[in-house]
């Protein structure tokens, strides 16, 4: 989430309701009824940069959806465990939604189009989290039931504390979110991806200073983030809360939850995300590992 200067209205309350706002507001048309079949002709690419994901990637994929909304995509996540869910905190504010109006959508190709919705136990925020610029943007959803995993729904691996998804990693970011500012995903909705190269948090830091009064001694980028993206490729609005994934030693780490940024694919703003080795110890509190 977020546009325009808002990081640098830090602790503005002014701030904070904006956020808020944007968060409220619809990501995509209800679609309840059954949609037109999928075409092939005229694909639009998407994410920011990116492309329709082929149906055997990302397992661990899932879309948040909002009883309020028609049981509308407000967000995505991942599956780290048979019956938790990872997201973004900020999905499930300004004012925390009862889990009885949740549902967790498993991974999918074209988003509404077969929809097995699932019902959620307990709804946990980071206790830290106040606003996406302060961090903490992390969230756990307890699935009712351990859902089976198959070829195409599978767990994603959490990194160890150590890893630091140095620049040069190979990392990718998933969603059914607007393919650019103003630009929703249109019918039949496929799932994108697209490559981010990881921004070193200072430079991504510097990069945010850029255009803003903000003092070079206010930390914008904070500890508990990562960067990734530049001005082709990024995350969206509607990705939100889904996962950065990237490939260390063959095996895929979940190394961001998707969070915020000024704008999608804006010079000298890249994609911010919630750095998950940061939340590690918080995670196992109340996920167990699992394999
Ligand atoms: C949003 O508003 C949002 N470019 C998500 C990701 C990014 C920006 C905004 C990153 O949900």
């Amino acid at each position: 989430m977020g546009r325009g200067e808002r990081a640098a209205q830090q602790h503005q309350a002014a701030a904070k309701m904006l956020n808020l706002l944007v968060l409220a507001l619809p990501l995509l048309p209800g679609l309840v009824h059954a949609a037109p079949a999928p075409s092939q002709a005229l694909q639009r690419v998407g994410i920011v940069g990116g492309q329709e994901a082929p149906g055997s990637k990302w397992p661990w994929q899932v879309s948040l959806r909002q009883k309020h909304q028609y049981w509308k995509h407000i967000c995505g996540g991942s599956l780290i465990h048979r019956q938790w869910v990872l997201t973004a905190a900020h999905c499930l504010g300004p004012k925390l939604i009862d889990p009885a109006e949740l549902r967790v959508q498993l991974r999918e190709q074209h988003l509404y189009y077969r929809d097995k919705l699932l019902t959620v136990n307990r709804i946990l925020p980071h206790p830290n989290y106040y606003t996406v610029q302060n961090g903490a943007d992390i969230a756990l959803l307890e699935l009712e039931e351990p859902v089976s995993l198959s070829s195409h729904v599978q767990l994603v691996a959490l990194p160890s504390a150590s890893e630091t998804f140095p620049p040069g990693t190979s990392c990718w970011v998933t969603g059914w979110g607007d393919l650019n500012n103003e630009e929703p995903l249109p019918p039949p909705y496929p799932l994108q991806q697209v490559k981010v190269p990881i921004v070193e948090n200072s430079i991504c830091d510097t990069e945010y200073h850029t255009g803003l009064y903000t003092g070079d001694n206010v930390q914008i980028v904070q500890d508990d983030m990562i960067c990734a993206g530049n001005r082709k490729k990024d995350s969206c609005q509607g990705d939100s809360g889904g996962p950065l994934v990237c490939k260390v030693n063959g095996t895929w780490l979940q190394a961001g939850v998707v969070s915020w940024g000024d704008g999608c694919a804006m010079p000298h703003r890249p994609g911010i995300y919630t750095r998950v080795t940061h939340y590690l110890d918080w995670i196992r509190q109340y996920v167990p590992e699992e394999r």
